[in-house]
């Protein structure tokens, strides 16, 4: 019997920073219905799909009412009676509806709401797990994940540039033994910003810490030594991954560090970058140069992508086109896979199985802004990606994610990708 869509509804509901975004609840034929929440980010790629708000004065015109009322008066209407299973259709059909390239008349958030809720009630309906009615004819695997320790630029008030400095536990051999010990480094962390005399007043919108300091390099030291004397080697067990996320600090032509009180060219940004991978067990760099540096990344990629990591963020926004594009040109060797950058399903696994196909990795990740859904968790074990990031080991929204993949590790035993990453081991 084929499944199809009775209703859906969405719900206006809060996120991880108090910002509204949506939830939706799909029902299906056979009575069985399942919710899914979006997630939203701050620090965003010129070339995203359109996260659909409202204006006005409401939550300083962040509200969402109007992607609610296209999922109640628009979507649940058209797709009613539609294959649920057929994913691809589904997501075709909410496109056209749509109308333009970046989704901008019924919402990115609208879309993705509805393709995760349906997916999910799929899911439910044949009473298999998320992970494997996702993945198909995959074969679904855990990934190690990348972890936000320290947080800079849009995450916590602008205390030095660069967005992310992260660590990558991959010399386990369990999901959970790698958690433990990043667990143990965030704690160090804070005692080693204790005895320097840093300020600390929480955690950033990722749950790692925000101090104030001199600068970005300082960042990479803490990071080092709290691996060490956590009692890891690093480089061996843990490394570090940096998510630059460096166009939010980019104006005509240069890289403005403030912090430090001075500009970098293209040339300089990959000089300091390379002098970093040699100093520092640095083994991955997100958005190492702006957004719409087509000329820059491939030269890069060509010094550093044949060892290290380097991932297209906001460069290519989950975007097919764009992947397509730096696949060709060289420009990457690595893709962030955000599901909002792109607003469907669909294309979200367009992107991921074209990234490995092509021999390049892909890190499924999380959103600055996010819900207690843990979609992500079983994204990245059905598409077997090998990598997830999803902020840091405090607050719920992130810890929703991991202890999904905890609970995947402990009921289903599927491979943990552990120390098998390219570039990462050594
Ligand atoms: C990023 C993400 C997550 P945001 O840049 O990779 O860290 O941030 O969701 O704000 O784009
Ligand atoms: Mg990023």
């Amino acid at each position: 019997m084929t499944l199809t869509i009775r209703q859906l509804r969405a719900l206006e509901i809060l996120d991880s920073r108090g910002n509204p975004t949506l939830a939706v609840e799909a029902q299906l034929s056979d009575g069985t219905t399942a919710p899914a929440q979006v997630p939203s980010g701050a620090s965003t790629g010129r070339h995203e799909a359109v996260e659909l708000r409202d204006g006005g004065t409401r939550y300083a015109g962040k509200g969402v009412r109007k992607a609610v009322a296209n999922v109640n008066d628009i979507l649940s209407g058209a797709l009613e009676g539609a294959d649920a299973e057929d994913r691809a259709a589904l997501d075709r059909k909410m496109i056209e509806l749509d109308g333009t390239s970046n989704k901008s008349r019924l919402g990115a958030n609208a879309i993705l709401g509805v393709s995760c809720a349906v997916a999910r009630a799929v899911a439910r309906a044949h009473k298999v797990p998320l992970w494997q009615s996702l993945a198909g004819a995959r074969t679904a695997a855990l990934p190690v994940p990348m972890i936000n320790i320290l947080s800079g630029g849009w995450h916590a008030g602008h205390n030095i540039e660069f967005q992310d400095f992260l660590i990558i536990p991959h010399g386990f051999d369990s999901l959970a033994e790698a958690l433990e010990a990043s667990v143990a480094i965030h704690r160090q962390v804070f005692l080693l910003c204790r005895d320097r005399g840093l300020t600390l007043t929480g955690v950033a919108d990722e749950g790692g810490w925000g101090p104030l300091l001199s600068t970005n390099e300082e960042a990479l030291q803490l990071l080092t030594e709290a691996i060490g004397s956590t009692g890891f080697r690093p480089g061996e067990q843990v490394s570090i991954a940096i998510d630059v996320a460096s166009s939010h600090f980019f104006s005509e032509g240069e890289y403005h560090l403030k912090t430090e009180g001075r500009s970098l060219t293209a040339a300089g940004m990959i000089a300091l970058l390379r002098d970093w991978c040699v100093r520092y067990p640095v083994v991955s760099l997100e958005d190492p140069l702006h957004e719409d540096d087509w000329g820059n990344w491939p030269e890069l990629t060509a010094a550093l992508g044949g060892v290290r990591q380097i991932i297209g963020d906001d460069f290519l926004t989950t975007n097919p086109a764009r992947l397509r594009q730096a696949i060709q040109q060289r420009a990457a060797n690595s893709v962030l896979v955000k599901m909002n950058q792109i607003g469907s399903l669909s294309e979200t696994f367009e992107v991921l199985d074209e990234a490995l196909a092509a021999g390049w990795t892909a890190v499924v990740s999380a959103r600055s802004g996010e819900t207690e859904d843990s979609f992500l968790a079983d994204l990245a074990v059905a598409s077997a990606c090998g990598q997830i990031k999803i902020g840091s080991v405090t607050r719920s929204e992130r810890l929703a994610k991991y202890n999904r993949l905890l609970e995947i590790e402990a009921r289903w035993r599927l491979p943990y990708t552990g120390g098998k990453l390219r570039f990462i081991s050594r």
